[in-house]
């Protein structure tokens, strides 16, 4: 008799642009699972280190795993060393976030998953989620030209089309290709039914493989300039995190706009003793959103995270950001400081044809 197959992670990619929603969906879906009494694991992803999403799930206490430093694309034996390293969790799911700018997940990741790993993890159908106001600049071609070629390119390859922030919008965009599920990672809408799809092994994983032209994908990643920057604060006078970040995101943003760059997305985590917050905004001229704890006290030690992505000069986008830290009336040490355009991909893999 044949010992039953013991149970391997499920391994949940969340793709989707820059700012769609991703790590707030993965954060919001791992509560309701872990109400369910499902282990819950974490892999985020960058070109850099210093990353808002890493402290941002690791502040929701969950076990978190991060491949920093390039894509899981070109990473991808990192990516395998990431879940390798949270099996001590025991994780059920593993929920895995890559870089927003990213496409050709499904070539890339999901095939050498499902051609080489199977015995250890199973991947689950490719998510993307779509931001219902990105998607409607795109196909109303008031988007900018790469962000939409990169937004076209990731709707294409989706197993699961999810349109987020759908407690903001009324009615659903109209898009190319059909949407599968409405989330709001506020109201909780549609997450629980997702959950149920994505888990379910009734899909084709990976099911679309792009035909991909890597040096236009290179050059339209490279529009946009990154910056990364991790410090310790010691305040002159104690402030909470919503006084600190608030204040900070506004002038940040503000340079930005008149500086003529379109933000993809600006995001600030902020953590002290008393609590922590991460602020972030997707477009010029948009309101920052919130997440985290608004009325915790006031401290003077701050651990503050910034991460921009927007068009432009990297240099230009780091001395905008430098400029508002300057004005923090305290102590500032730099952990991290990063600003660059990403460089072209070069994936470890690349599979042609769908494994079955
Ligand atoms: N109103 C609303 N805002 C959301 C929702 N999901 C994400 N956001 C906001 O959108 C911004 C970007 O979210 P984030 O998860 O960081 O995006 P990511 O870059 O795709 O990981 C944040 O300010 C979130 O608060 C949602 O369902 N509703
Ligand atoms: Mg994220």
């Amino acid at each position: 008799m044949r010992a039953a197959k013991a149970a391997v992670p499920k391994l949940i990619l969340v793709g989707g642009f820059l700012g769609a929603g991703k790590t707030t969906l993965i954060v919001r879906a791992s509560e309701m699972l872990q109400r369910q009494g499902v282990r819950v694991a974490v892999i985020t992803n960058d070109q850099d280190g210093g990353l808002v999403d890493t402290r941002f799930s690791e502040a929701n206490a969950l076990h978190t795993g991060e491949v920093a430093g390039g894509c899981f694309c070109c990473r991808f034996s990192d990516l395998i060393d990431a879940a390798r390293a949270l099996k001590k969790y025991d994780p059920e799911v593993i929920f895995a976030e890559p870089v927003g700018s990213c496409v050709d997940l499904s070539a890339t990741i999901l095939q050498p998953l499902k051609a080489r790993h199977r015995a250890e993890y199973e991947p689950a159908p490719l998510t993307v989620l779509v931001d219902p106001q990105l998607a409607a600049s795109v196909f109303s071609g008031t988007a900018d030209k790469d962000v939409s070629y990169l937004f076209r390119k990731q709707l294409a390859e989706a197993d699961l089309l999810c349109l987020s922030k759908t407690d903001r919008h009324d009615g659903c965009p109209e898009l190319p290709v059909p949407v599968d599920f409405q989330l709001s990672a506020v109201t909780g809408q549609g997450i629980a039914a997702w959950l149920e799809d994505v888990r379910s092994g009734k899909r084709v994983v990976g099911a679309r493989i792009l035909d991909l032209d890597y040096e236009r994908y290179a050059e339209a990643e490279a529009a946009l300039g990154w910056v990364n920057v991790q410090l310790d604060v010691v305040l002159r006078k104690p402030l909470s995190p919503a006084l600190l970040a608030g204040p900070l995101i506004d002038e940040i943003e503000a340079s930005l706009s008149s500086a003529g760059s379109s933000i993809a997305h600006l995001k600030l985590f902020d953590r002290c003793l008393t609590g922590f917050l991460k602020v972030s905004v997707c477009r010029n001229g948009a309101e920052p959103q919130a997440d985290g704890d608004l009325t915790a006290s006031p401290d003077r030690r701050h651990e503050l995270v910034i991460n921009l992505r927007a068009v432009g000069d990297p240099d230009e986008l780091l001395s905008i950001v430098q400029r508002a830290l300057s004005r923090i009336e305290g102590q500032i040490v730099v952990r991290h400081s990063g600003a660059f355009r990403p460089s072209p991909p070069k994936p470890q893999h690349r599979f042609v044809n769908s494994v079955l």
